[in-house]
């Protein structure tokens, strides 16, 4: 039970999960793995249209990621409208151009060439959903005053992992495009000063012909230290 002098003055319920047997656990645990194993990053999508309540449930599952003193602090910007999208595709591609031509280094262009990635960004147009992730840096309380959020970077970090789990476990696919800088969607979107750009997601059903890289995953002792 919480300290009395907390349960006194904010709500408790109590919360319990059954003890399983070991071959449960084990069972469980390794179906998520082998799940979650299969997710793939996508650069090449289908137009084919998904119902806008599935991406609602989507941004609700993120929404439960834990964070800073619970402030949950994110907004996420769902982008369905052609005209929108495109205005994104030629604002992204005009940064990424910039970017692949003199702001990588070397090392940075050599180490992504196996994901075979150029400035030019097709999908922005092609997913039926653009999900911009937001963090929100502060809030105002019910009497105007300005409060900084905890933990933010982590706390959006979290919900976009949640988010990603979410979208592969529904049946779609997405990627966590990053393009730099990314002022100029809080421009097109007309988001607030306290909202900064965190992850460009776009969302959909792989293209007909969808190839990603032959990637392997580190093993687990290259990961892991059990002490
Ligand atoms: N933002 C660019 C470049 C890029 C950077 C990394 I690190 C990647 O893992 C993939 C791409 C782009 O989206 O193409």
């Amino acid at each position: 039970m919480p300290n009395k002098k907390y349960i006194e003055d904010y709500p408790y319920i109590a919360y319990s999960k059954p003890i399983l047997t070991d071959e449960d656990l084990l069972q469980r645990s390794k179906f998520f793995y082998d799940f979650m194993d299969n997710r793939r990053s996508v650069r090449e999508f289908s137009d084919i249209a998904i119902p806008r309540e599935v991406i609602e449930n989507l941004i609700k599952t993120a929404s439960t990621a834990p964070s800073g003193a619970h402030k949950q602090p994110w907004t996420f910007c769902v982008v369905s409208n052609p005209e929108v999208k495109k205005q994104i595709r030629i604002a992204a591609e005009e940064e990424e151009l910039e970017s692949y031509n003199s702001r990588m280094s070397n090392d940075w262009l050599e180490d992504l060439k196996p994901l075979g990635t150029d400035w030019q960004k097709p999908f922005l147009e092609t997913a039926p959903y653009l999900i911009i992730v937001f963090r929100c840096i502060y809030e105002f309380s019910a009497e105007g005053k300005k409060k900084n959020n905890y933990y933010v970077q982590e706390s959006v970090g979290l919900a976009t992992g949640i988010l990603l789990a979410a979208i592969h476990n529904a049946g779609l696919v997405a990627l966590t495009h990053t393009p730099s800088p990314m002022n100029f969607i809080s421009k097109i979107l007309s988001r607030p000063e306290n909202e900064k750009p965190f992850l460009l997601i776009p969302v959909g059903y792989p293209a007909d012909q969808c190839w990603v890289p032959d990637i392997k995953r580190k093993e687990l002792s290259d990961i892991c230290v059990f002490y």
